[in-house]
């Protein structure tokens, strides 16, 4: 008995070998097929063709299976094979990992962005005076921190908010910046702003709200200095990545990708930080890979353990809100830190043998 079952394992080891062989050979030629398609520019998927086939392989069925289960077997040949054809064809994007295997590393006024050392970036949400830029300038200088935010045009849900000081902002970010030996960055909004910000900052933010605005992406792509592009708040990786890639084909790759949570269901924070969101860019793109955990979080009270998260995950830096006093600022006063709060979050991040310098 034992030995009749093993003879007939036998067999069906010999035809899955030769059913190996066939599709293998079968998909040989779907790949010559997605060729020519690909030659005349026609799409691979053909339904028409498909049913054609299935109704032939139904038609001469001896069975014992059903044509329903004959169906069901080769339409997932079928989706293997376009599958196979697609793939083939697939355009690969100038921010791909595929096209580019090594990391972008940018260099913003001497300091390295998506090389071996992890960066902080932090800064008021809004500019609203000196006195705060020179606050939170000094306090960053002291820290060993390089790179302030500020935001001068500030989209905001209401239009009875504080919209930003403007170019005005951008004119005292660099003043400041200038004083305290700090590079600056800062949100643009609008296309006819780039070669002016140019002169004023040292890297354009393309806000979460803009992350699909094309003319502005692309005027971001003429560009001289980088781009910290933000994921949109609804933005699946997929479209923020293709987003990343408008700025990119128009030549400038210099782009910064910035997970700042996405929305969900969740009220205990302003939105939810996509930490997968870090390894997946990493792994799908070249670029530097930055969390704002302000923004994602909306909070003050879990920002080192996200943090934390965000560099164990690979990030290349964090971004941070900070602002010398919170409860009067013209925006997001509930989430920036005072700056207590701000020297004892980067301390525990350096203490936590998490950041790379
Ligand atoms: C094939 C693959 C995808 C199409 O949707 C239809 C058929 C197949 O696997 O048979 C081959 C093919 O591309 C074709 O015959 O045009
Ligand atoms: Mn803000």
């Amino acid at each position: 008995m034992n030995e009749q079952l093993e003879q007939l394992r036998l067999k069906l080891n010999e035809i899955n070998g030769e059913l190996l062989k066939l599709l293998n050979e079968r998909a040989e030629v779907v790949r010559s097929i997605g060729e020519i398609k690909e030659k005349q520019g026609v799409p691979k998927f053909d339904p028409v063709r498909e049913r054609a086939m299935l109704e032939e392989l139904t038609s001469q069925n001896p069975g014992p299976f059903k044509n329903a289960e004959i169906k069901h077997i080769f339409k997932e040949i079928f989706k293997a094979s376009l599958n196979l054809q697609e793939e083939d064809h697939k355009q690969q994007l100038i921010v791909s990992r595929k096209i580019q295997p090594a990391n972008t590393v940018i260099n913003v006024k001497d300091t390295l962005i998506g090389g071996s050392a992890q960066v902080m970036i932090a800064g008021p949400c809004s500019v609203e005076s000196y006195e705060q830029l020179r606050s939170v300038a000094a306090a960053l200088k002291d820290a060993g921190i390089k790179i302030m935010r500020g935001g001068a045009f500030k989209p905001r849900t209401s239009p009875y908010d504080f919209q930003g000081l403007g170019i005005e902002g951008l004119r005292m970010l660099k003043e400041v910046a200038d004083e305290y030996g700090l590079a600056t960055i800062s949100e643009i909004v609008h296309p006819a702003h780039i070669e002016l910000a140019e002169q004023y900052i040292d890297i354009i933010q393309i806000g979460a709200r803009n992350m699909q605005n094309f003319e502005l992406l692309k005027a971001a792509g003429e560009a001289k200095i980088p781009v910290l592009l933000k994921r949109g708040i609804a933005a699946t990786l997929e479209e923020f990545v293709h987003a990343a890639e408008y700025i990119a084909v128009k030549g400038n790759t210099n782009v910064m990708l910035i997970e700042r949570g996405i929305r969900t269901y969740e009220k205990w924070t302003r939105n939810t930080l996509d930490i997968s969101a870090v390894p997946l860019l990493k792994q799908e793109t070249h670029l530097p890979v930055l969390v704002d955990v302000s923004h994602s979080t909306g909070r003050k009270d879990i920002l080192l353990p996200c943090a934390k998260a965000a560099l164990a995950a690979g990030a290349d830096g964090v971004m941070v809100e900070v602002h010398p006093d919170p409860q009067t600022a013209l925006s997001d006063a509930a989430q920036q830190l005072d700056i207590p709060q701000f020297q004892q979050l980067w301390e525990g991040i350096r203490h936590s043998g998490l950041f790379k310098e």
